[in-house]
């Protein structure tokens, strides 16, 4: 079967780029059944003869209009789709859909009807956001980190700024690469604008941000990036369940040793 991927080395990049991080969230354990979801927008790689592809299927309202994005492309997860499916056979479970010119609906154009991931409206909302603030970031992830998500379990992590401090100072590697630390949106219902609007408003100031009791979100240049600030945050939860596991409370790097790295790094925070 032709694929929207033949002769088309960008896109077919971005999209092996996809699958292999699926493959990476299906062997962490964060991906149970349709478990997460990923999107990534690809307008600036697509040319004339995708922008006229007829769609397939109907337009599907979006429940609101994102004027940012209008008549732009993105790769999508499909709703009720495996990562583990998505890695081996990226384009049977997911597709490319095109938002509508007047940013309140999409179609799917390629390759195959596959709806689009459940959360769309929080990765629209994401998508939109990033363009609004000048942003190069093309990729959104979804996933279930079982530690991650444990830690917002329990109100004494869910203060601001608690599990970032707690998780930079388990190791320099979250302190340089997760930067901008780890917001939190408080329960809501998944794939509801409530949801959506109370993620945008936490990446005024993070790139990835805890869903409590839910999941994790990030926001990055490429699908990769927005995979490895997730990654940094749970190896750090990680260690932090290990010591505790152990029966002590890590002491973490000091005050002093994280400031040292802010400076040595540059970092924003
Ligand atoms: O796509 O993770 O939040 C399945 C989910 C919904
Ligand atoms: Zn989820």
């Amino acid at each position: 079967m032709n694929s929207i991927l033949d002769n088309r080395p960008a896109l077919a990049q971005q999209i092996a780029e996809v699958a292999e991080v699926a493959g990476y969230l299906w062997q962490k354990g964060w991906a149970e059944r349709n478990g997460g979801n990923i999107t990534i927008n690809i307008t600036d790689i697509v040319d004339d003869e995708i922008r006229h592809l007829p769609a397939i299927g109907n337009k599907i309202p979006i429940g609101r209009t994102f004027p940012l994005l209008k008549s732009s492309y993105f790769f999508c997860k499909g709703t009720n789709k495996r990562m583990r499916d998505l890695a081996r056979k990226p384009m049977e479970h997911g597709s490319i859909i095109r938002i509508s010119d007047d940013g309140a609906s999409y179609a799917i154009i390629a390759d195959q009807p596959v709806k689009p991931t459940s959360e769309i409206a929080s990765h629209l909302s994401m998508h939109n956001y990033l363009i609004s603030k000048g942003s190069n970031y093309k990729a959104a992830l979804h996933t279930h980190p079982i530690d991650l998500i444990a830690m917002t379990h329990n109100d004494a992590f869910l203060a601001k700024d608690v599990l970032s401090n707690l998780l930079w100072s388990m190791i320099p590697e979250t302190r340089a690469f997760c930067p901008r630390g780890l917001g939190i949106v408080p329960y809501s219902l998944p794939s509801s604008f409530e949801l959506a609007d109370a993620t945008i408003r936490e990446l005024e100031e993070y790139d990835v941000v805890m869903w409590e009791k839910h999941g994790v979100c990030a926001v990055g240049e490429n699908i990769m990036e927005a995979f490895d600030m997730i990654d940094t945050l749970s190896k750090s939860a990680q260690i932090y369940l290990t010591a505790k596991s152990m029966g002590f409370e890590p002491d973490g790097m000091s005050a002093a040793q994280m400031n040292e790295l802010k400076i040595a790094f540059n970092l924003p925070k």
